[in-house]
């Protein structure tokens, strides 16, 4: 196997001059540097998976809302969560080994962590449109090979349909079967589990969703196919943005620059939302004629499902028996954390940034409700949860329909990692039960005015954090000046860190008005301008 791995990896070299960082979201970088990574990716899912007896790993091939010329890679584990921690280091490791000693640093890998290399591996992978695409797939396939792995290409796929499927095929025939193991078992459970959800209630006026022109278009064109027509119970969706990956649409824009994509023709008052690149990420907005663009980010998808789940538990008599919990991320708005703890009475964790930690954070509640205010986010339900829900005896009509309409969101919401397109059915399914209007979702609480820049720097490493990344610990003396810059600031808040997808730093500013939070938001990303000179 080692002749075999040195022999294709020699067709993959890795560039002498750079080094590599499994990130936020795996591996990330303009697409033309990630063929060697992408190939030792390969190994790496290669080793896990034998470590894991054989479990199938995922591999999703990505560079989601980044620039086309961007591509990317990360590991999903067998349940459809992201990569255990530890081994983002191997793959870290794995990387960046000199071309002539890799099968050195494999070798001492599997021999470090007991790995018998006649188990067998199991890999299943699939990509976003990007035209790199196919290219590193072949890169990822020759280190399948040389390994010994078995595998299968989803060829297109959104990312939480790659988690989905992981989790599908490492529970087949068990008790835990996640779902069938095909695209079309995807779509099918999605759409079958709206249907109960609705209950036969309406959605009022059509939804624009703007795909990104990522891979959330076809992926939605083909969900389609599965859910009631508008007439009959479903939703009336407006597709746009579902050509190739091009800026000024996407939830990230929508996100950062606070306005709809400028091709989105909807009317005042409709409902609009956005995706990302590979449709792991969500965010709704509409027009009011009084107030303009108004945003409803993922603070306020998880507000609204945690305020929805939270009543159907007390109507179903589960409330005292169920810990519910919202997990965020410092660039929640304050706002939305005082509206959960004070309004909805429920407790909320802060985490770093990166789906990991949120997920993670989610388990230790039986209903955990996770969002990043950028729209990545969903809810995962307890073995104790989801034994109440159905086990539970109704005591009456209106907990027996609490109970199913639990029961129904359980399999509507990808459990496995955030999904654009099962959170927007999530959406649509509550704003009917609720007969809400978004202005009547925008109004359950108002955003603290707020600001996200992006400041390049020499070396954005140099940028620590701590506290879930709210305060600086380098470089040293910086955070006592972001505290003097906020206290001046009426409400203000603002944080700085280093992005793990991009190769800059991300400020983040709120204050009691827009100008003051621009204002805020401006001074401290001149002062980390200032100190990533100095720094370099
Ligand atoms: C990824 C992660 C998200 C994170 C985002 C931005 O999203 O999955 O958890 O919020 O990157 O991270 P950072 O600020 O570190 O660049 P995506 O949709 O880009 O894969």
């Amino acid at each position: 196997m080692d002749a075999a791995i040195l022999s294709a990896s020699s067709k993959h070299p890795k560039p002498v001059d750079r080094t590599f960082q499994y990130g936020t979201a795996g591996f990330r970088m303009k697409a033309n540097l990630l063929d060697s990574v992408v190939f030792r990716v390969g190994l790496v899912a290669a080793l896990r998976s034998r470590k894991l007896g054989g479990q199938t790993i995922g591999v999703m091939i990505t560079a989601s809302h980044n620039p086309p010329e961007d591509n990317g890679v990360k590991l999903v584990d067998p349940m459809g969560e992201m990569l255990e921690q530890t081994w983002e280091s191997y793959s870290t490791e794995l990387a960046n080994a000199p071309n002539e000693s890799l099968i050195a640093v494999y070798q001492k890998l599997q021999e470090d962590l007991k790995i018998n290399g006649e188990t067998p591996a199991r890999v299943i992978f699939g990509r976003d449109t990007r035209p790199s695409g196919p290219k590193l797939v072949t890169a990822l396939v020759d280190a399948l090979h040389a390994t010994g792995t078995e595998y299968t290409d989803y060829k297109l796929l959104t990312t939480p349909q790659l988690h989905y499927l992981t989790r599908c095929t490492n529970t087949e025939g068990t008790p835990q079967s996640y779902g069938e193991v095909s695209e079309k078992g995807y779509y099918e459970k999605l759409g079958e589990a709206f249907v109960r959800a609705m209950k036969g209630k309406k959605t009022v006026g059509p939804v624009t969703i703007d795909c990104a022109n990522g891979v959330g278009g076809p992926k939605l064109t083909e969900l389609l196919k599965y859910l009631p027509k508008a007439s009959e119970g479903g939703v009336e969706i407006k597709i746009i943005n579902d050509d190739v990956l091009k800026a000024e649409c996407g939830a990230d824009f929508v996100k950062t620059k606070q306005r709809a994509p400028p091709s989105s023709k909807a009317g005042k008052n409709e409902r609009c939302c956005s995706l990302d690149g590979d449709a792991d990420r969500l965010i709704y907005y509409f027009s009011d004629a009084e107030h303009g663009f108004r945003l409803l980010d993922g603070d306020k998808i998880a507000t609204l499902a945690a305020s929805f789940i939270g009543d159907l538990a007390r109507e179903a008599g589960l409330a005292q028996e169920l810990k519910i919990g919202v997990v965020q991320t410092a660039y929640a708005n304050g706002a939305s954390t005082k509206y959960v703890e004070k309004t909805l009475g429920l407790p909320v964790v802060c985490t770093p940034t990166g789906v990991k930690w949120l997920h993670h954070a989610a388990t230790k509640f039986d209903v955990g409700v996770y969002f990043e205010a950028n729209g990545h986010g969903t809810v995962v339900f307890s073995q104790q949860a989801l034994k109440a829900f159905h086990s539970k005896n109704p005591e009456s009509p209106a907990q027996a329909s609490a109970l199913s309409t639990l029961r129904a969101l359980t399999d509507l919401i990808n459990q496995t990692v955030g999904d654009a397109l099962s959170d927007m059915l999530l959406v649509e399914t509550i704003l009917a039960h609720k007969t809400w209007t978004p202005r009547e979702w925008d109004l359950t609480y108002v955003d603290l005015p707020n600001r996200l820049v992006r400041v390049e720097v020499a070396d954005r490493n140099m940028f620590k954090t701590t506290n879930a990344e709210r305060t600086l610990v380098e470089p040293h003396g910086v955070q006592d000046q972001i505290d003097a810059l906020v206290a001046k600031f009426k409400d203000g808040r603002s944080f700085a860190r280093a992005s793990g997808t991009e190769d800059a730093l991300r400020v983040y500013a709120e204050a009691a008005t827009r100008s003051e939070a621009d204002d805020l938001a401006n001074k401290v990303a001149a002062l980390c301008k200032h100190e990533g000179s100095l720094t370099s």
